[in-house]
């Protein structure tokens, strides 16, 4: 397989980049080797400097859900960039875009359009913070929220990956206010109100975590978390940029039926351009400025262009619901093969799964929280991602990555990615 343009790619890349990339899971450190630049996309497809092609399992780490430059998202962007890029004013189409996440996301009465899905959840929590006068929150062990100071403590993702989950940078100070539970143990944020009874502004999870790789919560754990913060006045934040409009037009929070304070959005929102938000009850959003005194602000927030992308991808999916029909019966028939493949070779692997989404851990436990996923074989993850990329399929490139299908993925793509993944199993364990 050729990859000289993209070896000679990344040694001019790292001359002027840290690391040579703009986000370090890029860099394939989890998994060896030198990253793939690619030049184009299509559909179900990456196409790589060298001419070679993939199936994408990772499709932006979320956005690509419809298959790579779908017209209409396309269509969307082309009329609104000939009518400038930005403006800096208010603009019908923000008006459209909030109303339409209010329809889709029920605990969602009023939002704030961000840049990313960092400034979502940095502003969430600011928001919990003077909203309630209170100073501490609680996030979980293996829970990425973004690059914000207070969430890079047990972090999950690339943090995780690179086993700096708490980074450099971060001061004492805060991460004095930042309270870190095992995912999936109510017992542990019962221990923390009981010891902060009066002083937790906020509990912010991932509904399904996906930056530990893929887990799904205990069928209790969602409501139990929400009858807690209703007896002790704690904003519940769901950090949905990961799982919104990915596992139902309205997230995990209409797949589990919990809805949380507030949510923070990103991915799909924006249909491949960066956009997050953050949402919820009026009556707390009513204290971000300029309606209250809690701060935050964004020279490209509600971008036209993004704002045209993100209104053609949501539209989409909330006038074709069938679509997550398709989605969900791709991804459980891959999933089940991946699973029967190893089975026959003998090969211990978890593969957890929910909706669209979905990890193949290298580990013979059940994979419930970041311990448990702790135990998979990276230096096998990484053999295998190898094997895969040779016969052209692209997985994520970390153990603690989610996959996420796109509706580009055909039955005989699927078949294509079994029959990787038997090859790439062998190479993997020898
Ligand atoms: P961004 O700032 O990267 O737009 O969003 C941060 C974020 C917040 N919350 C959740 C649940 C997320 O998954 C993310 C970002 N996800 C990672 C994928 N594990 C982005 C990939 C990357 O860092 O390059």
């Amino acid at each position: 397989m050729n990859l000289s343009t993209s070896k000679s790619l990344f040694d001019k890349a790292q001359q002027f980049i840290p690391g040579g990339v703009n986000s370090p899971v890029r860099a394939f450190r989890a998994v060896g080797g030198t990253p793939v630049f690619i030049r184009s996309a299509n559909g179900a497809y990456l196409y790589d400097e060298d001419g070679n092609r993939y199936v994408d399992l990772i499709n932006s780490w979320g956005p690509m859900i419809l298959g790579h430059a779908n017209p209409e998202v396309e269509n969307a962007v082309i009329e609104a960039v000939r009518m400038s890029a930005s403006f800096g004013c208010p603009t019908a189409r923000e008006v459209e875009m909030a109303e339409l996440i209010c329809s889709m996301v029920p605990s969602i009465e009023k939002v704030r359009m961000v840049n990313s899905g960092t400034e979502a959840t940095m502003s969430a929590i600011r928001l919990a913070r003077g909203y309630t006068g209170r100073h501490k929150f609680i996030k979980m062990e293996g829970c990425y929220h973004g690059h914000g100071d207070s969430f890079l403590i047990a972090a999950g993702s690339g943090a995780l990956t690179f086993g700096t989950p708490d980074s450099p940078g971060v001061t004492p100070g805060t991460a004095t206010d930042t309270l870190v539970a095992p995912y999936n143990d109510i017992d542990a944020i019962n221990a923390f109100i009981e010891k902060f009874p009066e002083d937790i502004a906020a509990i912010i999870l991932e509904p399904v975590v996906g930056n530990m790789g893929c887990v799904p919560p205990h069928p209790q754990y969602l409501r139990d978390l929400r009858t807690l913060c209703d007896e002790h006045g704690i904003v519940l934040i769901f950090d949905e940029v990961m799982t919104g409009f990915r596992l139902a037009p309205g997230g995990a929070q209409e797949l589990y039926g919990v809805q949380p304070d507030l949510t923070t959005l990103g991915k799909i929102i924006g249909g491949g351009l960066p956009v997050g938000a953050y949402g919820g009850k009026a009556k707390i959003m009513d204290f971000v400025s300029p309606a209250g005194p809690v701060y935050q602000a964004g020279t490209l927030s509600g971008n036209p262009l993004a704002m045209a992308a993100g209104l053609a991808m949501l539209k989409y999916l909330k006038h074709n619901g069938s679509v997550y029909k398709q989605l969900n019966e791709t991804t459980a028939r891959l999933v089940d093969g991946l699973r029967a493949i190893a089975q026959e070779q003998g090969v211990p692997v978890t593969v957890n799964a929910v909706g669209s989404m979905f990890t193949l851990f290298f580990t013979d436990q059940k994979v419930t929280n970041l311990a448990t996923a702790r135990t998979s074989d990276t230096a096998r993850f990484g053999r295998y991602f190898h094997a895969m990329l040779r016969e052209g399929v692209y997985p994520a490139p970390s153990q603690f990555e989610a996959m996420f299908i796109s509706a580009a993925i055909t039955p005989e793509i699927v078949d294509h990615i079994l029959e990787a993944h038997r090859k790439a199993l062998k190479e993997a364990i020898s």
